[in-house]
């Protein structure tokens, strides 16, 4: 067969186009494309919702694809395993007991594929920068803009999505979260209505907190993942990554149980 520019033009300007359309009016959208971000999108979308993340970078996996230091290794304890192995996931039990671990870029590619096969819409190289609020200053939707745009420092105004539920999954920065804060100070429900920002490394603490903290912030707006962490004040944990797994599943869980 003899190629045609346009054709191929046209056929990724049309089915970009579809997808962008059709997820306009989200049950939830996601923030952040990291281990918390792609499970809550794999369980929300396994439970018929419709569901899109939204992804700065090129590539989601967020600090997953790295393992501990480059290392491409990621170390999970019991209470997650039936995350990864659910999806498929080689997971190999340690030599201490409870302990297991996987190769970072299967658990990555592996949870991305199986979000994406379940019906989650994945709009990568696209920053979320601002919230939509309704008139009864409940988050409603999002606004984002490309990242190019972001990147350039060009003045170009973004556009807008409605969704019923937010999850900022945005990892250490809890880019959202610190959105909301700025336009709404001390109306969180932290403890002291405002970010409370991350501690120091813990993480036997910090993987059992980021479950307690993976929860509803403003209304309309859950966190999950670092970024839960980081806005009620949980520690880190290094390069454990079953609290984020749990985080995600938690987050999904409790969204379902409202809508
Ligand atoms: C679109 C955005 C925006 C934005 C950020 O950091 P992540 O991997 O997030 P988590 O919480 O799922 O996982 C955290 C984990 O990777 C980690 O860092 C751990 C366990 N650390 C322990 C320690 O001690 O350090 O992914 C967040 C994703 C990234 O891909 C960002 O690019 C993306 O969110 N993102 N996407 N719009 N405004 N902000
Ligand atoms: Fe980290």
């Amino acid at each position: 067969m003899k190629l045609d520019e346009l054709v191929i033009t046209k056929a990724i300007v049309e089915g970009y186009f579809k997808k962008l359309m059709n997820c306009l009016e989200l049950d939830v959208a996601i923030v952040g494309g990291g281990p918390s971000g792609l499970v809550a999108a794999l369980e929300l979308a396994k439970a018929g919702k419709k569901v899109a993340l939204y992804e700065r970078k090129l590539s989601v996996g967020g600090g997953m694809w790295g393992g501990g230091m480059l290392f491409n290794e990621i170390v999970i304890q019991h209470e997650a395993k039936e995350i990864l192995e659910g999806v498929g996931v080689n997971v190999r039990p340690y030599e201490v007991e409870g302990y297991y671990t996987a190769d970072s870029v299967e658990a990555v590619s592996t949870l991305t594929s199986k979000a994406v096969k379940a019906g989650a819409t994945i709009f990568n190289a696209l920053s979320v920068e601002d919230v939509v609020v309704d008139d009864e200053e409940r988050i409603n939707g999002l606004v984002v803009n490309w990242t190019a745009v972001e990147m350039a420092g060009l003045h170009v105004d973004p556009l807008s999505i409605h969704c019923k539920y937010v999850i900022d999954a945005t990892g250490h920065d809890t880019e959202v979260v610190r959105v909301v804060a700025r336009k709404m100070p001390g109306r969180l429900f932290t403890a002291t209505g405002n970010i409370e920002g991350e501690k120091f490394m813990s993480p036997d603490r910090a993987e059992k907190l980021t479950i307690v903290n993976t929860r509803e912030v403003f209304p309309g707006l859950y966190v999950a993942g670092m970024a839960a962490n980081a806005t009620f004040g949980g520690p880190r944990m290094g390069p454990i990554f079953g609290g984020m797994l749990l985080s995600g599943a938690k987050a999904a869980r409790e969204i379902l149980s409202k809508i």
